[in-house]
């Protein structure tokens, strides 16, 4: 008999060899270059790697899939724009070693299923499309003709469209997903989930109600100019090295940064630029001014007591608020001061954690500076109260008048990286009205205008068999969601479970009665059609939009872009009935962009824009004050402290990313800054905490959350002293996403709170 859907979605929970060392607090450096070189070396041929390594990020080369911080828009260093973590993701995709008939004949799901994440992505790239019957052990070949009825039978024969859900994840070329949220909504649909909703989607909610832009503000430029940043919620040093770059370049012109994370992070303590060759040899940069180690979700608080001591100061002498601005672009400021003037300093700053000496630190640089950024990740959109985060952030920078102007603004930093791209195009399950009426005009068929499933909807509809097919652009879905034994479930609950995937991941191992992977050209490969090479484009985390051109022969001769397999699912699915020549897009993309110019605001001449050697600004508002809100004007907004209460002997853990992975993808087994050697299956604690249950360094133990009366349980961690604050421990994501409970989501955003589970410790 096959193994269940919920053992196959879990992790294996065996030990490797677990060595702690203590923690650095410099973070790249030779290690750093080392450990890239050793990566690429592992898996490609030296001609190969270098040819990438001179295109990274280079105009006119290739975008790097690691992340989506940008570019910069001048100088580019000779020694390649990449970081350790950017030749990681580069070097898994452009590896040599494929996965096809052979593999699949060998090796049966359930076997598959048993392996680690490491294991898993170690196979190798996948090279041929291959099936999974009803009922059979193991995946067979199919030819691409064939895999494209299959969906369109599948799609057709469902009792509405609504049945089916469409996930995107943020690798995904503009081009692409223009082309998917398309046909979806030819199709009839809008279920459009994607990874944004567990990502930024809180960001983008927080900003369009305050800002009237679902993005950040800056510019690199801004960066480098302001007096002050924020880096809140955050570990650049893993998950965006190139930003620490720019913090440097900001402290050079006598910029001060600020820190704030429940852990000091290597790369927010110190830094040494890999391509900076006397600093590496003199020890690196001093990144943070001042470092709070803030309790998981304390941030309303301590920003609330900020403001509280701005409005002291206000009052007592009159020029710390930028009253001009304020009065000239802003709205909502009486009711947002005569809320705030019922908290009290003191309870905010208890609840933030952070000790008054510290709190002072922060406090004189935001009073006596005018520039102020703040830049944030999934410490503060990961939450229960993720958009309340991020609103009172705004507020912090409307009172400073830090919006709109050189230096100064909001910097929500993304993940993947074209994830803010797939949204501007059209991957968005609740598109407004005005975007809808475009496709109307251009294409002549009505989308449907009824929103459609978030993540978490999308899980529970193919739990309650509402929807029963799946289909994902990428991603690894069953890593990525929270509670993974119910969200198996929910897949396996499908008719037909469909992915488009360059790597083999557990979401190809947990299925629906019939499974497909779609193998898909990456990043790095040169992407032949019948008008020639073709090039695409994606869009940074500061709304610069750039063309992306692999070098590389593609791995396998079987593979399609991820444009051809959306333009052949579509034209299997709609036949006649569709009024759009699909395979015309797939012989040049240049039709897909001029569409693109169409129907996308900001897009205006796209073709030949696009070939400009640094990309081109979308037109962002926020940056020149002018808000595109309700009112016309940035909104103050009014937030209440976290309820939460942690009853005895309860923690509060956040799940987090080690220096080794990205996201689902595990590279390997260290976690060198944090100190963590050979093992992933770790809790981080802090002393006191460790004491009073009486835990030891490295002892076993089981963790279990209880959530509406539900209780989820992950067995086997070992247990490591960490400087965390109290009442607080962190974990990985994602082998400790069986923990997070599929119902405690970021109000309104409904992203999961993945970094707010209420946690027990167990002895094993
Ligand atoms: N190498 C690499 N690069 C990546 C990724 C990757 O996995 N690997 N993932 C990409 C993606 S999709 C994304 S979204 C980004 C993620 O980038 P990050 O958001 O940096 O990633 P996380 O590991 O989730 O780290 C969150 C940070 O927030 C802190 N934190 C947690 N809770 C709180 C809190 O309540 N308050 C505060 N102030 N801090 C808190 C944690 O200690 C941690 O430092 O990175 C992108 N880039
Ligand atoms: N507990 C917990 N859960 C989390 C998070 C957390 O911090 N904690 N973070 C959340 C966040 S921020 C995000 S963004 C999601 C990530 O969720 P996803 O985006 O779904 O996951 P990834 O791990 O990035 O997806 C990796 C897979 O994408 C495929 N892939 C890679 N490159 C390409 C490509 O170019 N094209 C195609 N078609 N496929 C490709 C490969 O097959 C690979 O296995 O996870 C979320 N889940
Ligand atoms: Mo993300």
């Amino acid at each position: 008999m096959s193994s269940s859907p919920q053992d196959k979605a879990k992790t294996p929970e065996a030990f490797l060899d677990l060595k702690v060392k203590a923690p650095d607090t410099n973070s790249v450096g030779f290690a750093a270059i080392k450990s890239s070189v050793n990566q690429v070396s592992k898996y490609m041929n030296a001609a190969d790697a270098f040819k990438l390594s001179a295109k990274i990020n280079q105009k006119g080369g290739f975008d790097c899939p690691g992340c989506a911080w940008p570019d910069p828009d001048d100088e580019r260093s000779s020694l390649g724009e990449y970081c350790e973590n950017g030749i990681k993701a580069i070097a898994e995709e452009a590896q040599n070693k494929t996965i096809g008939a052979a593999f699949f004949a060998k090796h049966s799901v359930d076997e598959l299923a048993s392996w680690t994440d490491f294991e898993i992505g170690k196979s190798g790239r996948l090279a041929e499309p291959m099936f999974l019957a009803e009922g059979a052990s193991h995946y067979q070949p199919i030819p691409w003709e064939d895999a494209f009825a299959k969906v369109g039978n599948h799609l057709n024969a469902l009792n509405s469209p609504d049945e089916a859900v469409f996930y995107t994840s943020g690798r995904t070329t503009n081009e692409a997903a223009f082309l998917y949220q398309l046909f979806v909504r030819e199709f009839g649909t809008s279920n459009l989930p994607d990874c944004s909703n567990m990502c930024h989607e809180a960001s983008g909610i927080a900003l369009s109600e305050t800002l009237g832009i679902g993005k950040g503000s800056v510019t690199l430029d801004d960066l480098y100019k302001a007096e002050v940043v924020m880096v809140i919620g955050q570990n650049p040093g893993t998950n965006h090295p190139r930003m620490l770059t720019a913090l440097e370049k900001c402290k050079k012109n006598g910029g001060k940064i600020i820190a704030i994370n429940p852990v000091p992070e290597a790369g927010l303590i110190k830094f040494t630029n890999p391509q900076n060759p006397i600093k590496m040899l003199t020890g690196g940069t001093q990144i943070a001014d001042v470092f709070v180690p803030i309790s998981i979700n304390g941030d309303v608080a301590f920003i609330k007591a900020l403001l509280l001591k701005l409005l002291e100061k206000e009052e007592e002498l009159g020029n710390v608020f930028d009253k001009s601005f304020i009065e000239e672009h802003t709205h909502g400021f009486e009711t947002f001061i005569s809320d705030l003037k019922t908290y009290n300093f003191e309870e905010c700053l208890k609840a933030s954690g952070v000790s008054k000496v510290i709190f002072d630190a922060v406090f004189d640089l935001i009073l006596n500076n005018n520039k102020i950024i703040c830049c944030w990740a999934m410490g503060l959109t990961q939450h229960q109260n993720a958009v309340d985060n991020i609103r009172e952030l705004v507020n912090l920078l409307l009172l400073k008048g830090s919006i709109g102007k050189e230096g100064a603004g909001a910097c929500p930093v993304r993940g993947h990286s074209n994830v803010q791209g797939d949204r501007t195009v059209g991957i968005w399950e609740a598109a407004p009205q005005a975007f809808l009426d475009k496709i109307e005009a251009k294409y002549g068929f009505k989308p449907t205008p009824k929103h459609g499933y978030s993540v978490i909807d999308a899980i529970k509809a193919m739990y309650e068999k509402k929807a029963k097919v799946f289909f994902g652009l990428g991603g690894n879905f069953i890593s990525a969601v929270p509670d993974t034994y119910y969200s198996a479930q929910a897949l396996a609950n499908c008719n037909l479970t469909v992915h488009v995937s360059t790597k083999l991941n557990r979401s190809h191992l947990v299925t629906g009665k019939e499974a497909l992977i779609l193998p898909c050209l990456g990043r790095t490969e040169k992407d032949y059609q019948k008008s020639g090479v073709q090039i695409q484009s994606v869009e940074n985390s500061m709304g610069v939009v750039s063309s992306t051109k692999g070098v590389l022969e593609p791995c396998s001769d079987k593979l399609l872009s991820e444009v051809a397999v959306v333009c052949g699912v579509a034209h299997a699915t709609l036949k006649e009935r569709s009024k759009i020549n699909w395979l015309d897009y797939k012989d040049d993309y240049n039709l897909v962009r001029a569409d693109i110019a169409e129907v996308v605001e900001g897009f205006d001449d796209y073709n030949n824009r696009v070939k400009q050697p640094a990309g081109f600004y979308l037109p962002n508002g926020a940056r020149i004050r002018k808000f595109k809100t309700k009112t016309g004007k940035a909104q103050f907004s009014v937030n209440k402290l976290p309820t939460w209460k942690l009853k005895p002997g309860e923690l509060m853990m956040m799940t987090i990313r080690s220096h080794d992975q990205f996201n689902t993808t595990i590279y390997g087994l260290n976690d060198r800054y944090r100190g963590i050697f050979n093992e992933r299956r770790v809790v981080f604690m802090n002393p006191e905490d460790m004491r009073e249950r009486g835990l030891k360094n490295e002892q076993i133990v089981n963790l279990k959350s209880v959530f509406n009366g539900v209780t989820r349980k992950v067995n086997r961690y070992k247990v490591v002293q960490y400087n965390i604050p109290k009442n607080c421990c962190a974990t990985y994501f994602p082998e400790a996403n069986p923990l997070v409970p599929l119902d405690s989501f970021a109000h309104t955003a409904k992203t999961p709170a993945s970094k707010s589970i209420v946690v027990t410790v167990e002895v094993d």
